[in-house]
């Protein structure tokens, strides 16, 4: 950095020489941030009975995941049916031993696979839809065309979310203080993503044509919440509605019956819920259950 002070810092406020972690940095997540990897703890994970062992949480992150193994079930591949437990991460669950053996980046969803003489494990949600998408040659277009559309938008979604969530989901629900700038710079590229997938969406039933896909399963849990004013509770700040034809395609991909299952396992809040799936029966149960009446 230039040793000119820039203009606009805070009065007393000059970044050090070298930056060292303090005082925690305020705001909903301060508690689990760190600047350091690896395990805080020593506890090894569980296993269950099913091939695969998902360790996760009932974020967009998350709910891709269980809506692509939800899928996957529906269509009748009866191995890639499996344990989701539960990895409370307010709680620091993904600092385990365990979790950090399955995922190094500390980060839910993990997912192992014990379908096979050894475990393997599998980390980033991404690359977990193209693992299941491969393994059971479902939800993926086969032609070179076909798969080198589904594979960008995949990767959009991965290299999208962070300036949603980390961006201006922080800045504008979470952080300890509003930043007019920041909460300018990340509506801005937030709203330009949706206007990506709306003009996309206008032109295409599913992301990759009128053929449902992974990239689909990818971009669902974080941009159709958001289109339809799901997320930070921003849904007339950034005029969600406006974006017709992303809600069009939340609607058809809620309407799923893998959705509305996929979607409310490792939910621990809102109105139907399910902390940990073991057995399909659990989901039908959760889903016929009378919501609780308010106190
Ligand atoms: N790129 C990762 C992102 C995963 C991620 O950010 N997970 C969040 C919850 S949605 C998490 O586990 N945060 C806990 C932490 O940062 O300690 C993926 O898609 O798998």
């Amino acid at each position: 950095m230039s040793e000119e002070k820039r203009p606009g810092l805070p009065e007393g406020y000059e970044p050090a020489k070298v930056w060292k972690w303090e005082t925690e940095s305020g705001g909903r997540f301060a508690k689990i941030n760190r600047p350091i990897a690896g395990a805080t703890h020593e506890k090894d994970l569980p296993v269950g009975k099913h091939p695969f062992q998902l360790y996760s949480l009932g974020t967009p992150n998350g709910v891709k995941i269980t809506v692509m193994l939800e899928e996957l079930l529906a269509l009748g591949h009866k191995g890639a049916d499996y344990d989701a437990w539960l990895i409370n991460i307010g709680d620091g669950d993904q600092f385990s031993s365990g979790f950090v053996a399955a995922n190094p980046n500390s980060k839910i969803p993990a997912l192992m696979d014990h379908s096979g003489a050894e475990p393997i494990r599998i980390f980033e949600s991404g690359a977990m839809l193209v693992y299941l998408a491969e393994k059971f040659g479902a939800l993926y277009p086969q032609d070179p065309t076909g798969k080198a559309e589904c594979l960008s938008w995949v990767f959009w979604q991965m290299a999208s979310a962070p300036f949603l969530g980390g961006g201006f989901g922080h800045f504008y629900a979470y952080a300890p203080i509003a930043i007019e700038y920041a909460i300018d710079r990340y509506t801005m590229e937030i709203k330009r993503q949706l206007d990506v997938l709306d003009r996309h969406l206008a032109e295409n039933t599913y992301m990759c044509g009128d053929e449902y896909s992974i990239a689909d399963i990818a971009i669902w849990p974080w941009y159709g919440a958001l289109a339809k004013g799901q997320l930070y509770g921003s849904a007339e700040f950034i005029e969600c509605h406006t974006y017709k034809n992303v809600n069009r395609w939340a609607d058809a991909i809620a309407a799923r019956e893998a959705a509305q299952r996929g979607r409310i396992v490792n939910r621990t809040w809102g109105e139907k819920n399910l902390a940990e799936r073991h057995d399909a029966s659990e989901i039908d149960a959760a889903l016929a259950a009378e919501p609780e009446a308010a106190e």
